[in-house]
């Protein structure tokens, strides 16, 4: 599949490839750290896109919990919002990684909600850095946001982002399937 492809699996779940900070959608997720503060991958891809603001404001959170998600401005993003979550660090997959994964989904879809944000763009949480792996990630992430699509049929847009070509081609063939 090329740069820049993206498949609709229904009219309010979109999976596109490239890269989170050029998104022009209410808000865009981050896969950050319990600091809050900035890091590697697309944590530190989203606060160069963001600017220094999103630090500052940032130190006025006091972090965040594993699975918990929490609200900031975009400041420079095309994105109004940037809403951090931090998932779980894979620890073999026993150690309630799936659940608290799951909860890194749900919990920024209920703050979006909370905040009338009606778009929004995940990237693959915990899959760099933390390690988890893409394809049992990836079904986490297609079970929790369609189920929470068929819950709330005024919410807008769901968009899952992968970096690489090779995990939107695994993303879009299990969204094909009946998961
Ligand atoms: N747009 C979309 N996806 C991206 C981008 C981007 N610009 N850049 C990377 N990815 P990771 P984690 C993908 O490591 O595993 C940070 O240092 C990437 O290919 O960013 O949750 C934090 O501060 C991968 O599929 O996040 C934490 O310390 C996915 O984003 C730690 O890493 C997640 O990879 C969090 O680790």
């Amino acid at each position: 599949m090329e740069a820049g492809s993206n498949s609709h699996i229904d009219k309010r779940l979109e999976i596109t490839q490239g890269d989170i900070t050029q998104l022009e959608v209410d808000a865009i997720v981050n896969a950050a750290n319990s600091s809050l503060l900035g890091g590697g991958g697309v944590d530190g891809a989203i606060h160069r896109a963001a600017g220094p603001e999103l630090l500052q404001f940032n130190k006025t959170l006091h972090g965040c919990e594993t699975g918990e998600a929490k609200l900031s401005p975009g400041f420079n993003l095309k994105a109004k919002y940037v809403i951090s979550t931090v998932g779980p660090v894979w620890r073999g997959g026993n150690n309630n990684e799936d659940q608290l994964l799951a909860n890194c989904y749900s919990n920024s879809l209920k703050l979006a909600k909370e905040n009338d944000i009606s778009s929004i763009a995940f990237p693959s949480i915990s899959t760099g850095v933390y390690g988890f792996p893409f394809e049992r990630a990836a079904k986490i992430a297609l079970k929790t946001t369609q189920a929470y699509l068929s819950k709330n049929s005024s919410f807008g847009k769901i968009i899952l982002i992968t970096f690489s070509t090779d995990d939107y081609n695994t993303l879009t063939h299990l969204a094909k399937q009946k998961l």
